[in-house]
């Protein structure tokens, strides 16, 4: 009686949650119903899915020092942050508000900013050469920008949705929503393979955000504060990061305002993070036993 009644407490609480999801991502009711009784509120581990709990009881959390912050654009939407040459790339999302933007690291200030056409919900940025590549949630489309100018010079098109984008120096990574990362070829634009990212053997789903680092790639989870430390090669968790003290430094924030952007300085070894509708980016840097080649 009490664990049938715990879970329709548990039920409700997971269909009020999933009406606010369709609210802010304009999910369908059941996608969005799958998700809420798979996560639970604002990262809280629900019934169905507590393969998180396991990620941070069981695997080594890297621990890190702010340096510094920066200001961050309040109603800018995060969906992908990246840094070369010392400039930042900033996408955001949502319709009709989308933009690619070249962000200076010392002020935070757009140096340039491009509007993506209406229709396009522009999610993660990734450069690699001379360009900026950028995906969308739900149109099946990726864009390519001169590097320098922002320029559009192409698209290209691939299945499913796209959220996070990073690469390895020879290969796109994107995450589109679930547990898996797919490799892309920078020059054809094709799939090459793809792994599924798994904790303990356990695939993580609404892998978000990515960042390449020293050998791993660090994603986000989508609704939770937890940042993964992943093996690309076969997908393996290695460990976490906990973002939650940054996002409470935040403050009062809506329900939608997840950590989402993560860019990694190879030459300094810091990591500059953010999330959507933050009021700053935090530039970190690991420290410890726990965080392997990125404390090195
Ligand atoms: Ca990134």
């Amino acid at each position: 009686m009490r664990g049938r009644a715990r879970h329709s407490a548990g039920l409700a609480l997971a269909r009020t949650l999933a009406l606010r999801l369709t609210r802010v991502r304009t999910l369908t009711p059941g996608q969005a119903l799958t998700l809420a009784l798979a996560w639970g509120p604002a990262g809280a581990l629900a019934a169905g899915n507590d393969v998180l709990g396991t990620v941070t009881a069981a695997l080594p959390r890297c621990d890190y020092e702010v340096v510094r912050t920066l200001p961050h654009r309040a109603d800018a939407f995060t969906q992908g942050l990246a840094l070369a040459d010392g400039l930042l790339y900033e996408g955001t999302g949502r319709y009709g508000r989308s933009t690619l933007s070249l962000l200076d690291p010392s002020s935070g200030r757009a140096l340039r900013e491009r509007p993506l056409a209406r229709g396009f919900f522009g999610e993660g940025v990734a450069v690699l050469g001379d360009r900026v590549y950028q995906l969308t949630w739900r149109e099946g489309t990726g864009f390519v920008y001169d590097r320098e100018s922002l320029e559009p010079v192409g698209s290209f098109r691939y299945p499913g949705e796209g959220w996070g984008l990073t690469h390895d120096g020879r290969r796109l990574l994107m995450s589109d929503g679930s547990s898996e990362v797919r490799f892309l070829d920078p020059g054809r634009l094709e799939e090459t393979g793809r792994v599924t990212v798994r904790a303990r053997g356990r695939p993580v789903a609404a892998l978000n955000e990515l960042e390449y680092a020293r050998g791993e790639v660090l994603a986000n989870v989508w609704q939770s504060d937890v940042l993964l430390r992943v093996d690309p090669e076969d997908g393996t968790v290695l460990g976490w990061i906990d973002l939650a003290p940054l996002r409470a430094r935040e403050g009062r924030l809506p329900e939608e305002a997840v950590p989402n952007g993560i860019a990694f300085d190879p030459v300094s070894g810091e990591l500059t993070v953010t999330g959507k509708l933050w009021s700053r980016l935090y530039v970190l840097r690991a420290r410890g036993p726990g965080c392997g080649p990125l404390a090195r």
